[in-house]
């Protein structure tokens, strides 16, 4: 029988387990403090916006969005980030992605705090994982770790698995590929330029699809018995789907996440978790 792994549960769990912590923060004088900076008017951007907004408002941080047109410079983008890092109530800082072409995605990101970088997406930070350095002070990005969570909380061994991940960028593939390594997995990282891509996913026993093409993974890619987290979120004629083709998937895997449901929720509830850690690192 496969497992359906039901993230929104668990995301749910962890958001109430947070809630409790931050009553201490709020006892110890100062709530923790999380501002999304969004920009333009993306659809999906302003739904996981507001996601992340009723996140932080159940759990008890004080949360602020600043919402700009596309109109705006990159230069003011900069002051709002400077005004930001210099805000002692705000713990954490998120400048939800994509931005519009004219700004340079990699100024602003490096202009934020990396002790405020929630994302974990500061090159300060990323360094600080590639490297396997300061845990304690580090912040990893959301959906990564919300996949290892997952992971944990279903009880899923990590070490000595092979694990075969598909898609490479600075947000999932690249992080994650790094956390399963860190937790003695057996890494494979593919891409587009991979030859062969079925012959390496069947013999995933972790298979980790976050390559943003649907249905991209079919179900004969997936070795019996195996993990299957699925990472995309496209919409396809007005429905969400993933990078997994999921009914095939399904009917050969172990465990699978859904979309929605699987590892969206996830990142929202890592996000907070962030938050919380931030504020524990900057004190009251
Ligand atoms: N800076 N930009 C920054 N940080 C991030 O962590 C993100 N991301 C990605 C896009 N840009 C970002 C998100 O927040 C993707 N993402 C995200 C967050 C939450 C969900 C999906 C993507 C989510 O909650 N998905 C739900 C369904 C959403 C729906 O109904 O549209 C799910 O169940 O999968």
């Amino acid at each position: 029988m496969t497992k359906i792994i039901d993230g929104k549960a668990i995301a749910g769990q962890i958001r109430a387990e947070l809630k409790k912590e931050v009553t201490h923060f709020k006892e110890e004088g100062r709530e923790p403090g999380l501002t999304v900076i969004l920009v333009g008017d993306n659809s999906a951007s302003q739904t996981y916006v507001k996601f992340k907004e009723r996140a932080a408002t159940e759990i008890g941080i004080r949360s602020e969005v600043i919402k700009k047109t596309d109109e705006i410079s990159q230069e003011e983008l900069l002051q709002i980030i400077a005004g930001l890092n210099a805000d002692r109530k705000v713990d954490g800082i998120l400048v939800q992605l994509p931005l519009p072409a004219h700004i340079d995605q990699k100024v602003v990101l490096e202009a934020i705090d990396p002790a405020k970088d929630v994302d974990g997406f500061h090159p300060i930070n990323t360094g600080r994982l590639f490297s396997g350095q300061d845990q304690e002070r580090r912040f990893e990005a959301c959906t990564p770790l919300g996949i290892i969570e997952l992971l944990e909380r279903e009880g899923i061994e990590i070490k000595g698995k092979k694990a075969v991940v598909v898609g490479r960028s600075n947000i999932v593939g690249k992080p994650v590929a790094h956390l399963l390594l860190e937790r003695h997995a057996t890494v494979t990282l593919c891409h587009s330029r991979t030859k062969d891509l079925a012959r390496e996913t069947r013999q995933a026993d972790l298979l980790i699809a976050a390559v943003g093409r649907a249905q991209f993974i079919a179900g004969d890619m997936v070795k019996e018995g195996a993990v299957v987290i699925d990472v995309g979120i496209n919409r396809v004629d007005g429905k969400l789907v993933g990078d997994v083709e999921y009914e095939g998937a399904k009917a050969r895997a172990g465990y699978i996440t859904p979309v929605p449901g699987g590892v969206g929720p996830m990142t929202i509830a890592l996000l907070m978790k962030n938050t919380l850690k931030a504020r524990k690192i900057h004190g009251v």
